[in-house]
């Protein structure tokens, strides 16, 4: 049996918990869901105002998560990113959360803020369904493979 270890990160109430709960069904910062007899995917999530050193040790890849509806939590995003690949060079994806609230920023907006060198993968999300949690997972874990 390996176990896949996952951090979900960002700003407060980006919806990190509640990604880790849709794909989880635990409640809190932390979950594990079982894929198969071989495989458990285990996500966690911490602030992005803490040291991430340790935490990032036995991790296979990143989400971070801004918020759609607050540009304050993707303007940064660039910085944010370059400090986490300097903790550790993991690979990272970008969710951009709450896409079924109107007014939503499109991941388009958020791949705005980056440098047109930076091939960082940027995902919509909506925290609240099973279906979008398990796509911006899927593209990590592809890629984590590729
Ligand atoms: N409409 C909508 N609400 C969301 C979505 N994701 C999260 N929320 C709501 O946004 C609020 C914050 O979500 P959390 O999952 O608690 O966010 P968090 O990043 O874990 O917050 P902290 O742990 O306090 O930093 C909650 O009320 C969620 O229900 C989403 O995709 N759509
Ligand atoms: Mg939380």
């Amino acid at each position: 049996m390996q176990t896949a270890k996952f951090l979900v990160t960002g700003a407060a109430r980006t919806g990190k918990s509640e990604f880790v709960k849709s794909l989880t069904e635990h409640d809190g910062d932390f979950g594990s869901l079982q894929v198969n007899d071989e495989l458990t995917i285990e996500l966690s999530t911490a602030p992005l105002d803490g040291d991430l050193t340790d935490i990032l040790k036995n991790k296979v890849g990143v989400v971070l998560m801004v918020d759609g509806r607050d540009s304050d939590t993707f303007v940064n995003a660039p910085q944010i990113v370059t400090h986490l690949r300097a903790l550790r060079h993991l690979p990272v994806i970008i969710a951009v959360n709450k896409q079924d609230l109107p007014d939503a920023h499109a991941p388009s907006e958020v791949r705005e803020q980056f440098p047109d060198s930076d091939v960082i993968k940027i995902f919509p999300c909506v925290a609240t369904n099973k279906e979008s949690c398990e796509k911006v997972l899927l593209a990590l874990i592809y890629q984590i493979l590729s």
